[in-house]
């Protein structure tokens, strides 16, 4: 059954620990300087990854590292959009299908940043380039282990931007409010621990503390412009849609929003963002099948969102759609948030067939609704169709 967070005591690091932590890193950059490090986030980049990534970057330079940040997948979300064009952020994204081993050659060492490299088409061609992995920063729990020199994995933090500042609190780059880069990049960390702890609601001390300390330094003008950002009218879209057909079960509501397009993914977070306000209701998941014509790839995409304190979005997740064949979790989450991905696989494409293609939408959404109500709803597991 859904298991209950054990309390909150998750042990944090103390300042002597978070000393030695830097005094590490630093002395890791230092064998590498003058090196040229590839750093890479996650295929759909969020302010968190983004501005760490961008963090890394900035305390690379002051050991003569050249660092390029670089993406798989997409920059959707409009708000992550204006967070790279507002603040010119650094990152690219390179096609992995245009891609050859010896793209990376120029490289000495690879550096993950808010992951573990799991969520990058990019990490099997950096195992093929044989590129060392020399830096993990990140906050979520341990996808496994990572031969790595410098790994600094803390799932107790609620962002990695807060991991940032404390290296920067510790000395690896001294900020300076007449440096363009550091407002910029002081004003994007703000924004990456904002939106990775539910609006600063799921903050905890070390979150405020390095807040407190980016406030210093950060635009006041540039932050709001970032966040007051515009939805885009396809995502205004499935956010109907999922109003449209969300059903609410014990305070649970839930929602198939049908096909979209690749770019349009991060429309369905968005959508559970927006479900998880309405009165009695204190968690939401949407999901719909996404399609990547050019790659004729079809996967179930969802996402979960939760005010519920005992509810940990990792163990639903995990509980309701379990493993693949090849025995890994379909999906997991942390905090209030979750998501899962189920790929289509044979039954993938001939999307020009309406009939089939209506089936096929109507077999995958009853599958996922018996899965979330086996839990939402347990006496009630059979689901009427009408
Ligand atoms: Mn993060």
């Amino acid at each position: 059954m859904m298991n209950e967070v054990k309390n909150n005591s998750k042990e944090t690091k103390t300042n002597l620990e978070i000393e030695k932590i830097v005094q590490q890193l630093g002395e890791t950059l230092e064998k590498h300087r003058g090196d040229r490090h590839i750093v890479v986030i996650q295929d759909f980049p969020d302010p968190d990854a983004l501005s760490s990534a961008w963090a890394y970057q900035l305390i690379a330079q002051q050991y003569n590292i050249e660092t390029d940040i670089v993406y798989a997948g997409v920059l959707s979300h409009q708000e992550n959009i204006s967070l790279v064009k507002l603040t010119n952020l650094p990152a690219k994204r390179w096609d992995p299908q245009n891609l050859q081993v010896a793209d990376f050659s120029g490289y000495q060492g690879c550096v993950l940043v808010d992951s573990q490299g799991n969520t990058s088409q990019l990490t099997p061609l950096i195992e093929k380039a044989e590129i060392p992995i020399i830096v993990v920063v990140d906050h979520h729990s341990n996808q496994g282990e990572i031969k790595v020199e410098f790994s600094d994995r803390r799932p107790e933090i609620n962002a990695t931007a807060t991991i940032f500042t404390q290296y920067f609190q510790g000395g690896l780059l001294k900020l300076n409010k007449n440096n363009k880069i550091h407002v910029k990049c002081a004003t994007a960390l703000m924004h990456g621990i904002r939106t990775d702890t539910n609006q600063l609601l799921q903050a905890q001390e070390e979150d405020f503390i390095a807040m407190g300390y980016l406030s210093n330094y950060y635009d006041p003008q540039l932050f709001q412009a970032i966040m007051h950002s515009a939805r885009s009218r396809r995502v205004m879209d499935v956010i109907e849609k999922a109003l449209k057909n969300r059903q609410v079960r014990n305070n649970f509501s839930f929602a198939g929003v049908g096909y979209l397009r690749y770019e349009d993914r991060d429309a369905i977070p968005q959508a559970a963002d927006f479900l998880v306000t309405e009165e009695n209701v204190h968690t939401a998941v949407v999901y719909g099948i996404v399609h990547d014509e050019e790659e004729g790839i079809e996967l179930i995409i969802g996402s979960l969102r939760t005010y519920k304190i005992t509810l940990d979005p990792d163990e639903f997740i995990k509980e309701a759609f379990g493993k693949n064949s090849e025995g890994h979790f379909y999906g997991g989450g942390r905090y209030h948030a979750g998501g899962f991905e189920i790929p289509v696989g044979f039954l993938a494409g001939f999307n020009d067939h309406p009939e089939y293609v209506k089936l096929k939408w109507e077999v995958y959404n009853l599958q996922i609704e018996q899965k979330l109500l086996r839990l939402v709803n347990p006496e009630d597991d059979v689901i009427q169709t009408d």
